[in-house]
């Protein structure tokens, strides 16, 4: 059996995605997300220019070699678009040989190490009855872990406010960061602003509903060390799940000082993209939880490396799952998160109606857990005709300057 065909599928159900669709000479068909949100078009260029042409009369069975001759033979390596590109080829390879063995791939990579998997949604609100409404909201939905992300008094809008991110075109577009239109959305920021208000924020919320519900926040790359270590320190009375993204990505030392004033869980590795990102601050414990998703971290095959890494460290999983990640990439991330041992929790935000008519799915969602479902592969199919009907609209995500016209992180 050889790979027959390789195509570029790009649609834009509620949102893009990209989708690379691979077909064996037996006419087996293995799917892999490539979608990095706003910049889809550049893993769209590196697939099928460089990857496409590169794939064909291989063995589809040769999945790890397959990985190391794309990073390698390319010579320049890591970075997000490489590392979604070849993320998608492993996906697709992993979906191929589940299909053939007959197999979920969860059973590939050693079978369940449990029997679902604890999931966290997004409640968020302008205020904070906004906010106990949206919280509400999710757990009647089922969820029984909840990430809190609100308003600031004095600024705008800020990032993870469903009700802040509407199109161009006016249409409501709950959840998701990016606005489709010619240009970037600008936002406001202050973080001293955030800082006295966040605290505020935890405290009325524990006190509605309790200290026994999971609660989450993402900083979202916004604070400089010290003042990450400020904010874990005044949360630490509201007993987070975790602190996500406290400071850039780009500085891992900055955690060893956020480390030694507080005791505030840590999650980072949303935007990392290899196991070398994570290397010194997994070997120096200054995380809690890798937060990498499989389409941005080199697929199944590396993601599962570096949280064996993790594992040696008690560190867990939190991977990625906004709806930027496709039912391709979510269906990865569940097969994994099912069979490794040291799985924490999984980020899951539902995707739009129009997407689940063209990603056909097999997961289930059951009292606040996921289940990949047991059909052989991946057990996503892609109807492309209905794929077809929603051609690619451009989207950024938006941007963030403070009061004096400085950019800031986002
Ligand atoms: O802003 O995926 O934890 N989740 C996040 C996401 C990211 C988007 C960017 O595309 O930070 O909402
Ligand atoms: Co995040």
């Amino acid at each position: 059996m050889i790979i027959d065909k390789a195509e570029v599928i790009v649609t834009s159900p509620d949102r893009n995605f990209v989708t690379l669709k691979i077909t064996t000479s037996d006419g087996v068909t293995g799917l892999g997300d490539a979608t990095l949100n706003g910049r889809e078009l550049a893993v769209v260029a590196y697939l099928s220019e460089h990857i496409v042409p590169l794939l064909i009369n291989r063995d589809p069975a040769k999945i790890e070699d397959t990985w190391q001759f794309l990073y390698r033979s390319a010579y320049w390596r890591r970075g997000p678009v490489t590392m979604a590109a070849i993320a998608a080829v492993d996906m697709a390879l992993w979906d191929i040989k589940g299909k053939v063995a007959g197999l979920p791939v969860y059973q590939l990579l050693g079978g369940a190490s449990r029997n679902g998997l604890l999931a966290y949604g997004h409640a968020s609100g302008k205020t904070i009855s906004e906010l106990f409404d949206s919280v509400r909201d999710h757990q009647e939905q089922g969820y029984r872990a909840i990430r809190v992300q609100t308003g600031v008094p004095g600024l705008k809008s800020i990032y993870g406010i469903a009700s802040n991110a509407t199109h161009a075109v006016g249409v409501r577009y709950d959840h998701e960061p990016a606005v489709r239109g010619a240009l970037p959305k600008e936002e406001d920021w202050d973080t001293r602003s955030y800082l006295r208000h966040l605290p505020t924020v935890f405290e009325a919320v524990r006190n509605e509903f309790g200290p026994e519900l999971p609660l989450l926040h993402d900083g979202h790359h916004r604070m400089t060390p010290i003042q990450a270590a400020q904010l874990g320190k005044s949360l630490e009375p509201y007993d987070l799940f975790w602190l996500e993204d406290c400071t850039p990505a780009e500085n891992p030392e900055a955690l060893r000082l956020v480390r030694q004033h507080t005791t505030t869980p840590l999650a980072i590795g949303e935007i990392f993209n290899t196991v070398w990102d994570y290397q010194q601050i997994i070997r120096e414990q200054l995380i809690d939880y890798v937060r990498s998703a499989v389409t941005h971290t080199g697929g199944i095959s590396h993601l599962k490396k570096v949280l064996e890494y993790a594992s040696q460290y008690q560190i867990k999983s939190g991977m990625h799952g906004p709806t930027d990640i496709s039912p391709v990439g979510m269906a990865a991330a569940m097969h994994l998160g099912l069979s490794i041992h040291n799985f924490g929790i999984q980020e899951y935000m539902k995707h739009g109606a129009k997407t689940d008519q063209v990603f056909q799915q097999s997961f289930t969602w059951k009292d606040g857990f996921l289940h990949p479902g047991d059909k052989p592969g991946l057990g996503v199919e892609l109807d492309v005709d209905e794929a077809g009907s929603y051609p690619y609209v451009q989207a950024y995500l938006p941007y963030n300057r403070l009061a004096d016209g400085t950019v800031h992180d986002w």
